[in-house]
């Protein structure tokens, strides 16, 4: 069985984690095509917005635990897992200039949970939860889970789930500002595509280059910002997009945005 799934409908591309014996846990061989599946879609003018989500009843589980070599635990090194896994798909999720949303179905753990938290729009089933496990074995929260946690929720929460490992609902994670929405579990897919179909009509490079500017802000001081800003205005006031938009504003219709 392939450990993702992807199916592309119109514009979006959804990618499902298909591993659903272990909670949809990460091997080597599922982060290898997650990563290329998200390669692909970033060259890929067809794809305008994608949607990750998990099969079975949980997200992901974060790294499978039985694919950790243990005869050889304490020589492993398990940052090179890290660099080679889970780095390069955060990147890649993060430095493509296309929407990402995540609909959280289930449990999401360690590397899974954070995973979710760096996609740019993260809805969950009511029934869903969010789990810095590494503490509850020795690690330390990796896939970005000590950059964006504290910058989503605060030092204090993000402190609180790093060191705790405590299980946070989907209501307290989109109250302390880690997701954006909680839905019904039996309404999360429809909702999902709902979202997903709808950024996929919207003018991509203007969404694209939104994530580029927000990505600058989370290192940069207000000048380097509003340099960013004007930057990434001029790109965009250059797309066919711009142009459509501000024609069908002025002729009173909806626009077609073509993505480019
Ligand atoms: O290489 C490195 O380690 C570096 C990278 C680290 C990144 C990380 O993500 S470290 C964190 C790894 N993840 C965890 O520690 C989470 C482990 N899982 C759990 O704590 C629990 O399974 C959950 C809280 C996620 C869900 O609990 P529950 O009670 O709903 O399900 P369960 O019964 O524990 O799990 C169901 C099955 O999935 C079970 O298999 P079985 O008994 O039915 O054959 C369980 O062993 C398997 N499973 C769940 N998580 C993992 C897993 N198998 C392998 N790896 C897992 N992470």
């Amino acid at each position: 069985m392939a450990t993702i799934a992807t199916e592309q409908s119109d514009n979006v591309l959804t990618i499902t984690l298909n591993r659903p014996e272990v909670l949809n846990a990460f091997n080597a061989e599922m982060a290898g095509a997650l990563r290329d599946a998200l390669a692909k879609a970033a060259t890929d003018t067809t794809v305008r917005a994608l949607l990750v989500t998990g099969a079975g009843r949980a997200f992901c589980a974060g790294q499978d635990l039985a694919s950790v070599p243990n005869d050889e635990l304490g020589d492993f090194d398990i940052g090179t897992i890290v660099r080679t896994q889970y780095n390069p798909i955060i990147r890649a999720i993060r430095e493509l200039e296309k929407p990402v949303l995540c609909a959280v179905n289930g449990v999401a753990a360690g590397a899974g949970a954070n995973l979710a938290f760096a996609c740019d729009i993260v809805i969950a089933a009511r029934e869903a939860n969010f789990i810095q496990a590494f503490c509850k074995i020795g690690l330390i929260p990796d896939s970005s889970g000590t950059f964006f946690l504290p910058r989503l929720a605060g030092f204090a929460r993000a402190s609180g789930m790093a060191l705790l490992g405590d299980k946070v609902s989907a209501e307290q994670a989109r109250d302390w500002g880690l997701i954006w929405q909680v839905v019904d579990g039996a309404d999360l897919m429809q909702r999902a595509r709902e979202l997903a179909g709808h950024l996929a009509t919207q003018p991509t490079r203007g969404l694209g280059l939104t994530k580029r500017a927000l990505n600058a802000s989370l290192s940069n001081d207000l000048t380097a910002q509003l340099a960013m800003e004007e930057d990434c205005q001029r790109e965009a006031g250059r797309t066919n997009d711009f142009a459509e938009g501000v024609r069908a504003f002025l002729a009173k219709r909806a626009p077609v945005f073509e993505g480019r």
